[in-house]
């Protein structure tokens, strides 16, 4: 059974597409939703019906999202069909299985110009001249570089600790390259380390699940002066099984301030960029789902003069075991939260009423997950949450900047190679007049 207290959730889905001659192969189908503000339309999967007019696949959401769109694309209709996410009587959604028949017959790839021949057409192709790539999933929903969530650790399992949940915290985001299978071909993830409330150090890794194959990485790190530092690495399927570091320091060295108190002005961490190209494309099934199982490891004890070393701390439902993950009391000692959220500061316990800046939260928890489910945006005590944050931040951004760099260098050195042709033009010019 999926782990109940969580705050963004996978669901598999399965649909069947039928027109008057039986199951529809060739039919693009997109999971999307649609923000009813901006109309904004996010794809969070996108495959082509079989022989059986089958897509199976799974889509990650935020578990407030009340509903996504099944969209049918026919060739000459595109078909539309509501999935409403929240629980029915008190159960999550499981999985969703839907059989669409539409009346009349269809030929969906006869009629849809598709250059690279992959089976998407060129309008849903979001490389529409590479083959082997067909769709770009975005995790948290948009693929926009401030679209962020907040990943919060409390380090010292299986001590309790002080349950403020700010230990560790960091920001992410990820993007995958996926093929018309729905198979994974590159996957992107993004980091900034936010948050250090403990004298303890930590490395933070990334682990995915049973990948039958390795990749190859290209890591790219910035600090605190927009130095950007590249290093590029190859794994195999039990490196990633196993767990990579996202930054070859620790979290002393990716810090430059605990921001665990409202004394303290917020000063970010290094940002951390990853691209993995697998060496084949790879099953959702074998590497799991965004934001994969990123976790941290205690380097050292001594500070606190503690004589356990290597203990590790995942995201709710990420690791191996659940009760690894659970104090006593059912609590996570980790939170993922959609958006750039307000953690905790120094020493109060997030599930105490007394402490807490989200009442809401110890609701939450009792409840397995099912009611109160967007506690992390109602903050009950501003005072309890740590309030210096900015209301935006990006990731990724800092690998264009590099591009940027270059391109004001090439701009200069234009500039300079025609400032010295017209000098010596008109140097020439005037040797000619002399
Ligand atoms: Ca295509
Ligand atoms: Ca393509």
């Amino acid at each position: 059974m999926t782990f109940a207290l969580q705050t963004i959730k996978t669901t598999p889905v399965t649909i069947v597409v039928k027109d008057d001659n039986g199951f529809l192969p060739g039919a693009v189908v997109r999971i999307v939703d649609t923000n009813p503000t901006t109309g904004t339309t996010n794809v969070l999967a996108q495959l082509v019906t079989d022989n059986n007019g089958k897509i199976q696949g799974t889509f990650t959401v935020a578990t407030t999202l009340a509903n996504v769109q099944a969209v049918v694309h026919l060739g000459s209709k595109i078909l539309s069909h509501p999935i409403s996410l929240l629980p029915m009587n008190g159960q999550e959604l499981t999985q969703v299985n839907r059989t669409l028949a539409v009346t009349g017959t269809f030929q969906p790839q006869a009629m849809l110009a598709d250059a690279d021949g992959d089976q998407i057409p060129d309008d849903y192709d979001a490389y529409p001249n590479d083959a082997t790539r067909a769709s770009k999933i975005c995790f948290p929903i948009t693929c926009s570089e401030s679209d962020l969530i907040t990943m919060a650790y409390e380090d010292l399992y299986p001590l309790e600790g002080d349950g403020d949940l700010n230990d560790y915290v960091t920001w992410g985001r990820s993007e995958e390259d996926v093929n018309a299978k729905g198979k994974i071909v590159k996957l992107r993830t993004y980091y900034q380390h936010v948050a250090k409330g403990t004298l303890l150090v930590h490395t933070f890794r990334l682990r995915f699940g049973a990948a039958a194959t390795g990749a190859g990485l290209v890591r790219k790190v910035t600090g605190f002066t927009n130095v950007v530092t590249q290093t590029n690495a190859t794994f195999s399927a039990n490196d990633l099984k196993n767990g990579i570091s996202v930054y070859n320091e620790n979290s002393s060295q990716t810090s430059q301030s605990a921001n665990n108190t409202n004394s303290i002005t917020f000063k970010p961490g290094k940002k951390a960029a990853l691209e993995l190209t697998f060496n084949t494309p790879v099953a959702r099934a074998e590497i799991g789902h965004a934001p994969y199982d990123p976790y941290i490891v205690l380097v050292n004890t001594a500070p606190l003069n503690l004589n356990f070393t290597e203990t590790e701390t995942h995201l709710p439902g990420k690791n191996s075991s659940i009760l690894q993950i659970l104090t006593s009391g059912s609590y996570p000692f980790s939170i993922v939260v959609p958006g750039i959220w307000h953690w905790q500061v120094e020493t109060l316990d997030i599930r105490l009423s007394v402490k807490t800046g989200y009442l809401e939260y110890a609701a939450w928890v009792d409840s397995g997950g099912i009611s109160f489910r967007d506690w992390y945006t109602k903050v009950t005590k501003t005072s309890a949450v740590y309030n210096n944050l900015p209301a935006t931040g990006t990731l990724a951004g800092f690998i264009n900047v590099i591009k940027n760099k270059y391109f004001i260098l090439g701009v200069l050195l234009v500039l300079a190679v025609s400032l010295g042709v017209g000098f010596a033009l008109k140097k020439r010019l005037s040797a000619t007049v002399a």
